[in-house]
């Protein structure tokens, strides 16, 4: 099989230059990074490449308000990113930025040839205006009155409350996420790419491709539905490329997301003399991959290949698209800590844990995979530390303090040796088809099976009987050498510990070396090569994840930092039980002193009056009160929150106090004759 050599060429979606890598992204970044690690160890020219997404209104609009350029903002995040993906052992050959100038020659050569083929077309549109802001809202920056149930607040595409979509056109008091102005309606014309050109072509492309098959019946549903030209352009002020010939007119991020990974890779061959050409050429005979997730299979299996088709280039081999993460079987959530950051996770955890139990779970379809934090601590540790690991610490020291560490040249069961070096093949086939759950079980079935054979053979009692010598020489090599042959199969998942491994064996870990067992080989000292993942760090991690939000929320680092839209997508608390009500302990409050807090520029100091007892709080209120406009002022705190320390003193409480923020934020005020101490009922 590993005769033939393949040229392959991998991307993964781009993560957005505004926020964090969370282990949502990471499920698709390791996903990548093992298949891809497989095809380089079996030998195929393979290059993987990513990079930032670094265009589009949010952006634009995040490094407004942290007062930075977009060209600033997004050169700190993808420093951030290149870092956490290192971390995590994402082995890119490169990762560079859709900002580049490299994309911006393809986005205007692929635009170019589709104009001349006469794909695009204009028409004039209507769309929602800050006149406040003088720009085009997209549909997440306009707010207002569901049309359907009247719901207020609601976003300006669909509403939260009766799951109605609309168009931001028909929602009733519609206001600019951006300024609170209201929108007026404004023309513009905009550029469109002619998709419905392209049908007859996808339809060949999804029966002939590697499609998985949910995939090719999404297809098949959005063909049925009827293929709609894409709007592609967008107006000034736009953080983007200007569409050539169309002065003030924008590619929207989307068109030259995709294009992004031929920037990547022409950075790529530029710096290491690589054939950009046979890979993108229309004959080329290179395979072409898109890792993403399901949400943006429009975008990879009907935009992409269409625009490939008319700028006379290749189109994918596959897209292979999988689920979404969820942790402990809810939705990922910020304030439950299972909102979990990479750089959080590797402040606590071993980054190989994550890569294995992602393996250990995914397969080649599109369904969502659950991290049970407590399921993830009790497999890494019963299949990697107490099964693969174990093979080797319970062998290794009879070679090395009896036997000089040198592998014995007989093998004592040719059998049980046969069955794990067989096993390469199925395993390889089982990596080609991104079947990694399957895979894992498998090479843990033959972990067992070694372990049994230890265990039945008691090396540990052979040792004190003199004439069983050899025995116990035997034994342990076989041992030492299917350890060696589990870790060649598991190298792709997890690269530090086979890196170890191959300081151990002094021998390099490579996928043919599955047929062969090491005889007559000098080892060296066994060192622990794993620990077992405590539960308590989990936890640890969890509660940081918690903080990192209200520190998020206190300091405005680039990445970190709340944006007004950021607060505008904030996901509603989810239902919970009358018992989780009543644990809130609510009191009205007297402010009896109110102050500034020397460097504080969110914080005001306030001493509460609970009818006899007095707290401290530091409210975040700051832009929306004078000190002494609070003084004597009555409201609500919660009053059994645990205390917590800030940078500035033990804040021990939280008052309450509604609105969207900045100057609109009032303090709950009850009425008077309410006394301090009361419950609030
Ligand atoms: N930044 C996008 C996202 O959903 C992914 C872009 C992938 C590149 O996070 N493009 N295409 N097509
Ligand atoms: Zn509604």
């Amino acid at each position: 099989m590993t005769s033939e050599k393949r040229k392959i060429l991998v991307t993964c979606a781009l993560p957005y230059a505004n926020g964090s890598i969370h282990l949502g992204h990471l499920l698709e970044h390791i996903q990548t990074d093992i298949w891809v690690r497989f095809q380089r160890m079996r030998g195929h020219e393979t290059y993987f490449v990513c990079a930032d997404d670094a265009h589009g209104t949010p952006i634009m609009l995040k490094a407004q308000e942290l007062g930075v350029s977009p060209e600033q903002m997004i050169a700190g995040v993808r420093e951030e990113h290149m870092a956490d993906f290192a971390d995590f052992h994402i082995s890119f050959d490169n990762y560079h930025s859709t900002h580049s100038p490299e994309n911006e020659a393809f986005s205007h050569e692929i635009y170019n040839k589709l104009h001349d083929n006469g794909y695009i077309k204009t028409r004039t549109i209507s769309q929602l205006y800050d006149p406040e802001k003088g720009m085009f809202l997209p549909d997440r920056f306009v707010k207002g009155t569901c049309p359907k149930c009247k719901s207020e607040d609601e976003n300006g595409d669909s509403c939260d409350n009766c799951g109605a979509t609309y168009s931001p056109t028909e929602v009733i008091n519609p206001r600019s996420v951006v300024s609170g102005a209201t929108p007026v309606l404004r023309d513009s014309e905009h550029y469109f790419f002619d998709l419905p050109a392209f049908e007859q072509m996808l339809k060949d492309w999804t029966r002939s491709g590697s499609l998985q098959e949910e995939m090719a019946n999404k297809l098949a549903e959005w063909f049925e539905q009827g293929l709609q030209q894409w709007d592609i352009s967008r107006d000034a002020p736009y953080f983007g490329f200007e569409i050539p010939n169309a002065p003030g007119k924008y590619f929207y991020v989307w068109l030259d997301a995709p294009i992004g990974y031929m920037g990547a890779f022409k950075n790529l061959c530029d710096r290491e003399n690589i054939d950009f050409d046979s890979y993108w050429n229309k004959n080329s005979d290179a395979e072409l991959y898109h890792f993403i997730g399901k949400d943006i299979i429009y975008f990879h299996s009907l935009f992409w290949p269409a625009m490939l088709e008319g700028a006379g280039l290749r189109k994918p081999t596959s897209v292979y698209a999988h689920g979404f993460v969820t942790v402990n079987g809810a939705k990922m959530s910020k304030s439950k800590g299972t909102f979990i950051k990479g750089r959080t996770y590797l402040e606590h955890l071993n980054p190989e844990y994550l890569r294995y139990y992602y393996a250990a779970k995914l397969t080649s379809r599109i369904d969502d995979l659950d991290l049970n934090l407590e399921d993830f601590a009790q497999r890494v540790n019963s299949d990697l530390v107490g099964k693969v690991v174990n093979i080797a610490s319970r062998c290794a020291s009879f070679i090395t303090k009896r036997f000089d560490g040198v592998l014995s040249s007989t093998v004592d069961d040719q059998a049980l040796a046969d069955e794990v070096m067989a096993a390469g093949d199925k395993l390889a086939e089982l990596y080609e088809a991104r079947d990694f759950g399957k895979a894992m079980r498998e090479i843990m079935a033959l972990a067992d099976k070694v372990n049994e054979y230890i265990a039945v053979k008691e090396p540990w009692q052979l040792i004190k009987d003199e004439s069983k010598q050899a025995d116990v020489h035997n034994i342990c090599s076989l041992g030492i050498n299917l350890f060696r042959t589990l870790m060649i199969y598991l190298k792709p998942v997890l690269p530090k510990l086979a890196e170890s491994t191959e300081a151990f064996l002094n021998d390099e870990l490579l996928w043919d070396g599955h047929k062969t067992l090491l005889s007559n080989h000098k080892i060296n000292k066994f060192k622990a090569l794993m620990q077992r993942v405590d539960m308590d760090k989990i936890n640890t991690m969890v509660e940081a994840s918690k903080e990192s939000l209200q520190e998020a929320a206190k300091t405005a680092t680039p990445v970190a930092s709340k944006t007004k839209t950021q607060l505008a997508d904030d996901p509603i608390a989810p239902e919970i039980q009358f018992d989780d009500f009543a644990k809130i302990d609510l009191r009205v409050a007297k402010i009896v002193k109110a102050e500034h807090v020397e460097k504080a520029d969110k914080l005001l100091r306030l001493e509460l009056d609970l009818g006899g007892e007095t707290r401290q709080v530091f409210a975040g209120i700051k832009s929306a009160y004078q000190p002494e406009d609070l003084e004597g002022k009555l409201t609500v705190m919660v009053a059994n929150l645990a205390p917590r320390k800030m940078r500035f003193g033990m804040s021990e409480g939280m008052v309450l106090a509604a609105g969207p923020g900045g100057k609109d934020l009032w303090i709950l005020n009850p009425e008077e004759g309410a006394q301090p101490g009361m419950r609030v009922k």
